[in-house]
């Protein structure tokens, strides 16, 4: 993993935390075999996670399969929305500040088991940007790409359509640094983290669900908490 943020950097970590951390490795492999040997593909240089506990990261650990992420802007960021759509569009972030928002308040829950409770995300809810853009007949699914250049996901249309999914702009009520996907990514707040692609750049509206990144490497598709991927323990929000 590639750890360009002063939030993860070059801070010593203690004795204590590192048999902290054993412990979380061990809930780690009650996931499951499978799912371990997907996500330890990122762990190469951080393969107990220590990134998520520095100071000022609040539990979240930083997750990119590429080792470099260019940097978006104000100037330079657009979201596409194309496909089986009437009127495919390029949004700048202007325009989706413009648009409706909503905020969640619910716990982030990656499938390896670390949770981070009541996360504030706030965004546009994609349905939004679907009616917007005009969603055809015949749609059943949306695709979803980053500017990272290799991570995918999807969702089938009935999903994306659920008022708790957003493109979000705001994290912990700020705006979304560039470690965890900003400026924009999406969230889907009932999924494993998973499904929340960072770094989103395209929104296209397809006929069939297209397994993203993880789902080709094992991961369910359907990635309800506590309902999918071998877990049974959903959260509490
Ligand atoms: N573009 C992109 N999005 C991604 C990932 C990734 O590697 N690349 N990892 C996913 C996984 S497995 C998790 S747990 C979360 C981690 O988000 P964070 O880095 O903000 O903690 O992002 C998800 N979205
Ligand atoms: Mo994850």
């Amino acid at each position: 993993m590639d750890r360009t943020d002063d939030e993860s950097r070059g801070t010593p970590v203690g004795r204590r935390v590192v048999l902290g951390l054993l412990g979380l490795g061990a809930a780690g492999v009650a996931a499951g075999p499978y799912l371990q040997r997907a996500e330890s593909a990122l762990a190469e240089r951080d393969p107990i996670g220590l990134s998520g506990l520095l100071p000022g990261n609040n539990g979240f650990r930083y997750y990119s399969v590429v080792t470099s992420v260019p940097e978006r802007t104000e100037a330079d960021y657009t979201l596409t929305v194309d496909g089986l759509v009437e009127r495919p569009g390029t949004h700048r972030l202007a325009d989706l500040r413009a648009m409706p928002q909503r905020r969640l308040v619910k716990d982030v829950q990656c499938v390896t088991g670390w949770r981070v409770p009541d996360t504030p995300f706030e965004g546009v809810p994609l349905a939004h940007l679907l009616d917007a853009a005009g969603v055809r007949p015949g749609a059943k699914a949306v695709r979803f790409s980053c500017f990272d250049g290799a991570y995918t996901e999807s969702l089938t249309l009935e999903q994306a359509r659920r008022d708790d999914v957003l493109v979000a702009l705001r994290m912990r009520d700020d705006a979304i640094s560039h470690s965890h996907g900003g400026p924009v990514r999406l969230y889907v707040a009932p999924m494993y983290f998973y499904k929340s692609a960072k770094w989103l750049s395209g929104i296209t509206v397809t006929g069939a669900v297209e397994p993203g990144y993880w789902e080709r490497n094992g991961y369910d598709v359907d990635a309800w908490v506590g309902r999918s991927n071998g877990r049974d323990d959903a959260p509490t929000s």
